[in-house]
């Protein structure tokens, strides 16, 4: 596949021309060009092993051709994705989806493709047909001591699993919460669901980590218990060191200023993970930059400012997209969230930071804003394409993709009914 990219790089005559004088107009602005490129080579973003299959609603789902049947098929759908933009070599677990009967095998196939195991998911939210106690009316939270009880052994067994394999942390996201008023006393479901993670997290490896999400409401309408980052933040500040709040794009309610949010996380150090995607009313799990690409660059210039500026900087920080795809075809969905990250944190990395400051300090509002649009409104793709083409991967990743007739190799290999094994 390698030289079948690199053979198609080829055609993009104007790309080295358009790297230049890019890199050229940047370097006059006092944009060290190399750093920019170092960035975003290193910036890897965690695919989740529920996204490589096509997604529904509650309404339905319309199967795409060639889903990954096994654990084994996703790996390799995360492979084609990192081999063409070379920003995806991780994948997400999602337990029990993608239980790993044969550990050993699983761990063959990734390091074969050069793909990690990034934090692996609990599930807490549905029955599964083997349990004991339903978690329909909350698993952390629950009134019930036995069903508290078997939902932090399900964490404990997928930290276990994921230890197995390489992972260093766990995501814990609740569904818990009620949906009618009165149903549940906040107060106690809270505390439940407190001392439930206190314990899970006495079980965690000491390089390992605790990503708590946040979720405003859905699937309860009424009341979530985690519902925002102050809670999640009360919930990791108490459980100690290695617990961190998990940032999801898609959950908060409209207009909500998450910028703010990631720069608060990263000013108290308690920043741990990010999900990637985009929305219009609420979690719409759409492809990161389809709808708020201007968002999505003002929380990539807190977190520039956190990772690089800040006097406790704040690092290591899990990045994952966390979408759906309901009418794309699932790898070119992910491909243009990978690119849309990318271009949006390049643009970050393009923000003159001294000329910010003095401007700041001298609270010239106007030009504030202008040295901030200037980044946004430059058109950096070249430099992401020269960093992938650097790397052994595609200039264009979704014409690349387009022309290698990935897809239909795909649906040749697996079966235009194949479903993707989990959802
Ligand atoms: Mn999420």
């Amino acid at each position: 596949m390698l030289q079948e990219i690199s053979d198609i790089n080829l055609e993009y005559k104007n790309h080295k021309e358009d790297v230049k004088r890019l890199i050229d107009r940047l370097e006059n602005e006092g944009i060290n060009t190399n750093q920019v490129l170092d960035a975003i080579k290193n910036f890897q973003v965690a695919i989740p092993s529920w996204a490589l299959g096509a997604g529904g609603t509650r309404f339905g789902r319309f199967p795409f051709g060639g889903e990954p049947r096994s654990l084994e098929e996703k790996i390799q759908d995360v492979s084609i994705l990192n081999t063409l933009t070379c920003s995806a070599n991780a994948i997400s677990l999602h337990i029990p989806w993608d239980y790993p009967e044969d550990v050993d095998a699983i761990i063959q196939v990734a390091s074969l493709h050069k793909i990690h195991f990034d934090a692996v998911n609990s599930n807490t939210f549905q029955d599964q047909p083997d349990q004991k106690y339903s978690y329909k009316y909350g698993s952390l939270s629950h009134v019930s001591h036995e069903v508290r009880q078997q939902a932090i052994e399900h964490n404990i067994d997928v930290i276990n699993i994921g230890e197995k394999l390489g992972s260093k942390s766990l995501t814990v996201w609740l569904s818990d919460g009620s949906n009618f008023p009165g149903q549940m006393n906040f107060s106690h479901a809270l505390q439940n669901t407190q001392n439930s993670l206190e314990k899970i997290y006495a079980h965690l490896p000491d390089d390992w980590r605790m990503f708590i999400e946040y979720k405003p409401y859905e699937p309860n309408f009424y009341h979530n218990v985690i519902q925002d980052w102050g809670t999640s933040y009360i919930l990791a500040d108490h459980c100690g060191d290695k617990a961190f709040t998990l940032v999801d794009l898609g959950h908060h309610l409209p207009n909500t200023n998450i910028e703010n949010i990631v720069s608060t996380l990263m000013h108290k150090g308690k920043l741990g993970g990010f999900h990637f995607n985009d929305s219009k009313y609420g979690d719409d799990d759409l492809t990161v930059g389809s709808i708020k690409p201007y968002q999505l660059f003002l929380i990539f210039n807190e977190l520039v400012f956190g990772q690089f500026y800040a006097k406790n900087k704040c690092e290591n920080i899990a990045w994952m997209i966390d979408a759906s795809h309901n009418v794309k075809d699932p790898l070119e969905d992910l491909l243009q969230s990978i690119d849309a990250i990318l271009i949006a944190y390049t643009q970050a990395l393009c923000i003159n930071q001294k000329a910010l400051h003095d401007a700041r300090e001298s609270n010239d509002v106007v030009l504030c804003q202008e040295i901030l649009q200037k980044a946004f409104r430059t058109d950096v793709r070249p430099i992401v394409n020269e960093m992938r083409r650097l790397g052994g991967g595609a200039i264009d990743p979704i014409m690349t993709y387009r022309k290698l007739q990935v897809r239909q190799q795909l649906v040749q290999k697996r079966g235009s009914t194949s479903r993707a094994s989990g959802l």
